[in-house]
């Protein structure tokens, strides 16, 4: 049961679909004061939640802060990543969902500065709280996901494996990476286009002299069944005779300063303007521009930068080398050099320039901060609005950095700029579950990791556990090791591990639509299934993915297997060498399983099918109607088995069938 309460006078996100009519508040369980929601926690209560956030499925413990915020240092003593996601469960005793519906700023703090209190600090005192009650955190999520609407579906080819890499800056390039991986005949569906195929950073253009022709390159990358995933930037080149700019100021559609002109912001192509995404006429007008890239062949894209992440604002340059001249002749000691230091540092997403321009917003005049956390949010519905008129007939692939709940309906998340760390390959496991209960279904981090230089150990270890997510793209920075698997003594170990994501393939896809459709989770936490077994809610490097298995990933270096806690006997299958492996049924309790490099392991629960297929090297060539079925236990019960032709944009449970065995 839901219940809505309206605090102040909110400003409206968009996010929830079907609202209740508003109750009277009363202290409850939560009460109110001073601006903050207040809950005691019982010790044994589990806070799961939060999306997009630092940290473990258990929330417990830290204060996060819902601000998008482009910070590619995702380490534990942060607050905020790219998405505000201000849903979360309180699992104890009873079981209560909250969500805080503002689009700006709110401070949940975990039992951080008091270990046994939850307190929920919006900015200002207009927002919108819904509490669900449930029997169970799965029930809870359904009734939340219900009311904020469907989830995203992306077309099947953009669930095979994907290369991306920043730098790739021309169509040589890019057949060289192409051609790699087909001649070592490791499948590959996606090359992404990062920055470094526009014309000098501006959004919708292609440079003319390293992609020549390029309807014919995406055309020719069509033939080997590769789709090119371009990358749009939230911000807008300033530069004269640029036709999206002068059409944008032309016609107003940028955001503006205090005194009404168009604000001016650095990021990648140097100053820039942004179009106000929030504005439902900019956004049409910047939506439609995709098309530039529609018509010559383009099927998917990213949306980055759209935080939106400001480098520097022109005010706050000005004011950086007005007072970088006064240090010029000081002795710089501790206090002045590290003032110095920070003065550069601080120049980019500065507080106050979030706070130095404005939205024109559902007909009213909004300062950014007060609606921050939409940006990335409406960029992505802005461009999925225009391909529903674009492409009505077949689903495009859209992604973002940036996003607020509501923005699940539009396009998926990738997970930023994570690192090339063994943390972060934890963290990404972590995350899924939580992205998924707030409706974030097609997503995936940058496998391998993004920052830093990769080990070929790590990468096989990330693409062990990336076989499972929806999506599945190795991608890394401008001058980190080279990542593309060819790239490594082990490649052929690789291969082996990225093929198990086509034979999973036909599971993964029908887990996922089931999920979309039905208002579920692909991915949950053991305590979401085994809410009674003590043991199995505390374990935080193990997933349930979909109905049939569980998924226990090695996210340390040098492991030769790990220890695996078994909340009820589970069968192991074992993928190496492009076969599968029965191996003994394990009983309940912990069990130490050797996984050595190049495995993919995972657990079937009794009386449950997994449907496999024979695999391929892109998605055209799975077979998701001849498929092997795995099981074990003497109840064996019907598979819900969704298949449908995966670009449609009409999709239902129709589309299911039960296979038996
Ligand atoms: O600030 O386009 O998260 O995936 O490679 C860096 C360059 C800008 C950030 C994205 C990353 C992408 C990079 N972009």
């Amino acid at each position: 049961m839901t219940k809505r309460y309206v605090f102040g006078s909110p400003i409206e996100t968009d996010a929830i679909l079907c609202k209740p009519e508003a109750e009277q508040w009363e202290n409850g369980r939560l009460s109110y004061q001073e601006n903050a929601l207040t809950c005691e926690m019982e010790e044994e209560e589990i806070v799961y939640g939060l999306g997009q956030a630092v940290r473990g499925i258990n929330k417990r413990g830290w204060i996060y802060e819902s601000n998008c915020t482009d910070d590619p240092q995702h380490t534990e003593d942060k607050h905020s990543l790219y998405g505000a996601h201000n849903f979360l469960i309180l699992d104890g005793e009873s079981r209560l969902g909250i969500f805080v519906d503002t689009p700006s700023r709110v401070v949940f703090d975990i039992g951080y500065t008091d270990r046994r209190t939850l307190r929920i600090a919006p900015r200002t005192p207009d927002f919108e709280l819904y509490l669900i009650s449930g029997e169970s955190p799965d029930d809870i999520v359904r009734q939340f996901r219900k009311l904020v609407g469907r989830s995203y579906i992306p077309p099947l080819w953009a669930f095979g494996y994907g290369q991306s890499r920043w730098g790739y800056s021309s169509a040589e390039e890019i057949r060289q990476v192409v051609k790699e991986y087909r001649e070592n005949h490791i499948p590959m569906d996606s090359v992404y286009l990062d920055i470094d195929y526009m014309e000098r950073y501006k959004d919708f253009t292609v440079n003319q002299e390293t992609f020549p022709d390029f309807a014919a390159f995406v055309e020719e990358m069509k033939k080997e069944n590769i789709h090119l995933v371009p990358i749009i930037d939230g911000g807008v080149k300033k530069e004269d005779g640029y036709d999206v700019y002068e059409e944008g100021k032309e016609k107003g559609y940028f955001c503006k300063d205090e005194q009404g002109e168009d604000f001016v912001l650095g990021v990648w192509p140097g100053r820039c303007c942004l179009p106000d995404m929030l504005n439902e006429e900019a956004g049409r007008w910047f939506g439609r521009k995709y098309k530039i890239l529609l018509d010559q062949g383009i099927d998917g894209f990213w949306n980055d930068m759209n935080e939106p992440a400001i480098f520097y604002s022109e005010k706050g340059l000005r004011e950086v080398f007005e007072k970088i001249d006064e240090y010029r002749t000081q002795n710089l000691d501790i206090k002045t050099f590290f003032a110095f230091k920070d003065l550069v540092a601080g120049i980019s997403n500065n507080p106050k320039d979030y706070a130095a321009f404005y939205h024109n917003y559902k007909g009213r005049k909004y300062c950014h901060e007060t609606v921050h956390n939409l940006f990335g949010y409406y960029m992505t519905r802005s461009a999925a609005e225009a391909f529903e008129e674009l492409a009505p007939d077949k689903r495009i692939l859209l992604f973002s950095r940036a996003s607020y709940i509501g923005m699940h309906r539009y396009g998926g998340i990738w997970q930023g700029d994570n690192n090339s760390w063994w943390s972060h390959l934890l963290l990404n496991i972590r995350m899924m579950p939580s992205l998924n209960m707030c409706g974030f279904l097609y997503t995936g981090a940058d496998i391998g990791g993004f920052g830093a230089d990769t080990t070929e150990d790590l990468l096989i270890r990330w693409l062990s556990f990336g076989v499972f997510t929806p999506l599945m793209r190795n991608h890394a920075a401008q001058g980190t090791r080279r990542q593309e698997v060819c790239r490594f003594a082990g490649r052929d170990l690789m291969g082996e591990v990225i093929r198990v994501r086509y034979m999973l393939m036909p599971y993964l896809y029908s887990e996922f639509m089931k999920a979309a459709l039905g208002d579920g989770m692909m991915f949950r936490p053991l305590g979401f299934v085994y809410g009674d077994d003590a043991v199995a809610r505390r374990v935080e490097d193990q997933l349930l993915l979909g109905d049939s298995i569980m998924i226990a990933p090695v996210h340390e270096q040098n492991a030769a297997g790990r220890t695996v806690y078994l909340p009820e006997p589970m069968k192991l299958l074992r993928f190496r060498g492009g076969q599968v492996w029965e191996e003994a049924v394990c009983p309940k309790g912990h069990a130490y399983v050797e996984m050595p490099l190049g495995d993919v392991c995972v657990f079937l629960r009794e009386n449950r099918i997994l449907p496999l297929s024979k695999g391929g090297e892109h998605m055209g060539e799975v077979d998701f109607s001849n498929l092997r079925l795995y099981h074990f236990g003497a109840h064996v019960q019907p598979y819900v088995y969704y298949t449908d032709d995966g670009v449609s944009r009409e999709c239902d449970l129709s589309h299911t069938k039960t296979l038996t065995v």
